[in-house]
């Protein structure tokens, strides 16, 4: 099996990018560690504070993303960071030369019952022109990402990357300490006959995607003619690798329940990163008006509708909102 460093020269990522994934990569190490061992170490539970989102943030949210945030903040490779549990972009060094979202630990609510949990990123070119300080240069569209990827801390702790090469799987190799290629070029199967959303909002959603649930739940006697099978781990990192390895569709779609913000995920260090994995292997990545990956952003923590996965069924589900 091959070493992560001569898997991105193959795909001829730049030096200073292999750099900073090994930076990146090297505090997934220690999150994996500190998440195997969070009972014994008294990081189960909560924090009594809440992040920007309005979360009260878990005590394993707050150490990964110090851990995650002070590894790529020494590294100079940066020139800034922004995570879901920081209000703002943290400046880096000024010369850096990219930028880093990240969720430090997607899936919170599994952490207490010890289920799965990752870490997702997504990497930019820093502008050039801009100070550090600036969040500006975070307004950057999914399509100018560089590489994107996600850390998921199951049974095995697995490394799903992109540099624009494809997406592959990595293992992380506790004997040697570092993570190996265990599959290059995923492809998502473009037909499936599964689907991942959060049941319990379906009276909350918009009509499309009330008549598109109806005819899939409708099975083999309904309009799709077959039977559709549901799964649902809440946390973006399980469902998303499933889809990864078998196919099927995710979707958090818009709903009403909070009239001032009709979308959950987020777009810089959810579904931005997701989308570009799940495009490098075939799949689409989609809002009901258009790819995720060409929306301009206005915000750091901007939220976004999100349908991705095995290409036929993104389009059966898009054709309920023509
Ligand atoms: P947290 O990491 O903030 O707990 O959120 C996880 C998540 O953003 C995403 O990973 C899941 O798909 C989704 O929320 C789960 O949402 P529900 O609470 O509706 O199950």
């Amino acid at each position: 099996m091959q070493r992560l460093a001569p898997a991105l020269r193959q795909d001829n990522v730049p030096l200073d990018l292999i750099a900073l994934i090994k930076t990146i990569l090297a505090a997934t190490k220690e999150i994996s560690f500190r998440v195997s061992q969070a009972h014994l170490g008294g990081l189960m539970g909560s924090t009594l504070d809440e992040n920007i989102q309005g979360e009260i943030q878990k005590k394993l949210d707050v150490v990964a993303n110090e851990l995650f945030k002070d590894i790529l903040l020494e590294s100079g490779f940066v020139k800034a960071i922004s995570s879901e549990e920081e209000d703002s972009s943290v400046a880096g060094e000024q010369t850096g030369k990219y930028i880093v979202s990240f969720d430090p630990l997607d899936g919170s609510s599994n952490i207490d019952i010890n289920s799965l949990i990752g870490t997702i990123f997504s990497i930019h070119e820093a502008p050039e022109h801009m100070e550090a300080s600036n969040p500006d240069m975070f307004k950057q569209s999914g399509n100018r990402q560089v590489c994107a990827g996600y850390v998921l801390y199951g049974p095995s702790t697995m490394l799903v990357m992109t540099t624009g090469s494809g997406t592959h799987f990595y293992v992380l190799d506790r004997t040697h300490g570092g993570y190996l290629l265990v599959k290059r070029n995923v492809q998502v199967p473009e037909d499936t006959q599964e689907f991942a959303i959060n049941m319990s909002n379906q009276r909350f959603w918009q009509e499309p995607m009330q008549n598109y649930i109806n005819d899939l739940l409708a099975g083999d006697t309904g309009p799709r003619a077959k039977n559709f099978n549901m799964r649902w781990i809440a946390a973006m990192v399980g469902d998303i690798h499933r889809v990864l390895c078998r196919g099927g569709i995710f979707t958090y779609p818009a709903d009403s329940r909070n009239a001032e913000q009709p979308y959950k995920l987020r777009l810089m260090y959810e579904a931005n990163p997701m989308s570009f994995l799940i495009e490098q292997a075939g799949g689409l990545a989609m809002t009901s008006q258009g790819r995720i990956m060409d929306i301009e952003p206005s915000s750091i923590h901007q939220r976004v509708e999100v349908i991705m996965g095995s290409k036929n069924e993104v389009e059966a589900c898009l054709g309920y909102y023509k």
